[in-house]
């Protein structure tokens, strides 16, 4: 197994070149339509990779990228999903959450970053009409995609990401830029959670003065909700909550009035898990979060 990874891993090197950034530039017309500008898409993917049973948040180094645009454009939507060798969707879930910003999304949660993010239960992030997020030509761009395997054996398969942009030349109005923070209640981010209910918070204070127009969650199987509290006025920004059942869609936060932060203010994340089984599940918690600078 360990040397059919290993190959799988050097070939993916060989292909991709461990030095210059890969350049996205096929861009195409989506079917997303915009009064900013006409909207195009633009794809990339990993190799296949191996996942071998019981990887976690694993980011396998071979399936990373580092990027760049070959023109200025403005990213409003970002799509991730996995493929199996034959090209289709796997019933079992192997994607954690992925990256896309002009750094390494660390375990530093007070860094600024532009990027956005998806995960398993938020698989596309479409940002609230008339925004965006800009990148020129010569921003260096990373791209993580962590995966998931908590199945008995090893799969092989890969990732693609989908990314809706309205490229500079195309845009007829202005568009409002949004930056982005990463809020996660432990560090590092995984963790596990014992038979029955779980909560886990985090507070910070906000280095801004702006507005929050997205918040989108990570959390994995059988966490059930994620809240943002405003503790210095005293009211609940926002909760999201399963659509469905413990592996449904997560709701997500999205609005172009947005919500006014005020530098100082404190803000409490709080993730609750109800684990059903006997055992203990692994766990992520985190609000990806989008605002406007004032
Ligand atoms: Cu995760």
């Amino acid at each position: 197994m360990a040397v059919h990874s290993t190959l799988v891993l050097l070939a993916a090197i060989g292909a991709f070149g461990v030095r210059g950034a890969e350049v996205l530039d096929g861009f195409r017309p989506s079917t997303v339509r915009s009064d900013y500008g006409a909207v195009s898409e633009v794809e990339f993917s990993t190799r296949l990779v191996v996942l071998d049973p019981g990887m976690l948040a694993h980011h396998v180094a071979g399936a990373m990228k580092d990027l760049q645009f070959s023109e200025r454009v403005w990213l409003i939507g970002y799509k991730s999903g996995i493929v199996d060798e034959k090209g289709r969707e796997p019933r079992e879930n192997f994607l954690c959450h992925t990256f896309f910003a002009d750094q390494r999304v660390d375990q530093h949660d007070d860094k600024e970053l532009k990027g956005i993010y998806s995960d398993a239960f938020t698989p596309e992030v479409r940002l609230p009409e008339g925004f965006g997020i800009p990148f020129a030509p010569g921003d260096p761009l990373h791209w993580m995609p962590m995966f998931n395997n908590r199945g008995a054996d090893s799969v092989r398969v890969g990732m693609k990401v989908t990314m809706t942009v309205i490229r500079e030349k195309d845009l007829k109005r202005p568009l409002r830029r949004l930056y982005a923070n990463l809020r996660s209640v432990q560090a590092p981010h995984l963790y596990f959670v014992s038979p029955g209910h779980d909560e886990r918070k985090l507070t910070f204070v906000a280095p801004y003065n702006g507005r929050i127009h997205f918040l989108g969650t990570h959390l994995h199987p059988f966490g059930t909700s994620i809240e943002l509290y405003n503790e210095s006025k005293g009211e609940r920004v926002w909760v999201g909550r399963r659509k469905g059942g413990p592996e449904s869609p997560m709701e997500v936060y999205s609005s172009v009035a947005g919500y006014a932060v005020r530098e100082g203010e404190r803000f409490r994340v709080t993730a609750v898990y109800e684990n059903p089984t006997a055992d203990r599940i692994d766990a992520m918690a985190g609000l990806f979060i989008l605002y406007e600078r004032d």
